[in-house]
């Protein structure tokens, strides 16, 4: 007889950072994990999942996950965007634990098995001058990364995106501020590749992320200035509701561009692919519906050479870093992942069997996506509320963080 969900329940806790974890048990005697977590609206997720997904799953064939994620996407009404999204992830991400144990398989064998043994990641060097970004571009690449992210302080400005000066402002309840001068940031940033790139040498890979903040034609001008430098990528080099932006950006500039670490759905997704706008979609498993709909968007960029470059800051679970590593082995078109190491206190709610070693992430052996949920360890690490920064401009203007 088939299976059956018996059990759902929307876990919150906040080792180090807050994390939403849905586990769901079967008649079977199986666990599944999905990870629920979108940063700074924990809750609109967990009610979402708690409210109004967990009395429809109850009872359902944990067996059919194409018919739990249409169930949900189409029987929502209301398609799409963030909350939505993540919360039909967990779901899926969970099913999908549950069938790969059931199978007693790595999640990566029931996805078509191994296209790569390991999958190359990149780090995050940071500094608040060239000098200390340039000293950790070092070290990450002294403890074996082959790949590195490099964010470093703009002088002049305080607090911006990768650099954690205090907020003089601070209301430490709420959103703190940073501050951004497009000009300043632009003057800057060569610099910082030319001294990255002179210490680095030529192999290791140098990644950027301006973060939304540039318009068309200064993205495209930043594209152009650190053509020399040989980037991996530059992300995110302007907002992305805007995508005929990036025509002006790719006209002028040949820096491969990577952008998606906000988008929902294949749609969000279809022009940068299909018109060759980037050459990596950063879509991850959490934020666009789990395995089932990424591996959709995959597919799609497959077909026009475009290659996955998965969100993996630290707010997104060691759930979501599982389930991404066995998609990663599995499919043709992998490119990078991002790797953010979580908080040490993580450790002691989560237990995963994916590893770092010589600059690339490794998935484990265990059946399911290996990784496993303590309830009652994330119970010693109650919720609590924390949002992202904001941003202004030197003027007051309030800006894209
Ligand atoms: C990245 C991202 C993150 C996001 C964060 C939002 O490239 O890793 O831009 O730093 O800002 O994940 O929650
Ligand atoms: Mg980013």
């Amino acid at each position: 007889m088939a299976d059956r969900i018996t059990a759902a329940r929307v876990v919150i806790c906040s080792p180090g950072r807050n994390f939403v974890t849905l586990v769901i048990e079967t008649a079977d005697g199986l666990t599944g994990i999905g990870d629920a977590t979108l940063n700074g609206r924990e809750l609109a997720v967990a009610a979402y999942l708690q409210e109004h997904v967990v009395p429809c799953l109850i009872g359902r064939d944990p067996a059919r996950i194409e018919d739990a994620w249409q169930y949900l996407y189409r029987g929502a009404y209301w398609r799409r965007g963030p909350v939505t999204m993540t919360a039909i992830a967990a779901v899926d991400v969970a099913l999908w634990d549950i069938k790969a144990k059931a199978a007693g398989m790595p999640l990566y064998q029931l996805l078509g098995g191994a296209s790569r043994e390991r999958m190359l990641c990149y780090g995050h060097a940071d500094g608040a001058t060239i000098a200390e970004a340039v000293d950790a571009l070092v070290r990450y690449a002294e403890e074996g990364y082959r790949a590195i992210r490099i964010q470093a302080g703009v002088p002049g400005l305080n607090r911006i995106y990768g650099v954690h000066a205090p907020d003089a402002h601070a209301d430490p309840t709420l959103p703190a501020e940073g501050d951004w001068d497009t000009a300043k940031y632009l003057r800057f940033a060569p610099k910082l590749f030319e001294a990255a790139r002179l210490r680095a040498g030529p192999d290791i890979h140098l990644l950027h992320d301006a973060h939304h903040r540039l318009l068309p034609n200064e993205a495209a001008q930043l594209g152009k200035a650190l053509e020399p430098y040989d980037l991996f990528w530059l992300e995110d080099v302007t907002p992305v509701e805007n995508q005929e932006a990036l025509r002006h950006v790719r006209r002028h500039t040949t820096t491969p561009l990577a952008i998606g670490e906000v988008l929902n759905t294949i749609y969000d997704c279809q022009a940068l692919i299909t018109e060759q706008l980037i050459d990596y979609i950063r879509a991850t498993v959490v934020h666009a519906g789990g395995i089932t709909h990424l591996r959709r968007i995959a597919d799609l960029a497959a077909l026009y050479g475009v290659r996955t470059g998965c969100h993996g800051a630290a707010d997104l679970s060691p759930v979501t870093m599982g389930a991404a590593l066995h998609f990663g082995r599995a499919i043709p078109n992998f490119g990078i992942q991002e790797y953010s190491i979580h908080p040490p206190e993580a450790r002691e709610v989560f237990q995963w069997d994916w590893r770092f070693a010589d600059g690339y992430l490794h998935s484990g052996e265990s059946p399911g996506i290996g990784v496993t949920f303590d309830e009652a360890a994330a119970a010693r690490f109650p919720y609590a509320r924390a949002y992202l920064d904001v941003n202004r401009l030197t003027d007051g203007t309030l800006w894209n963080w």
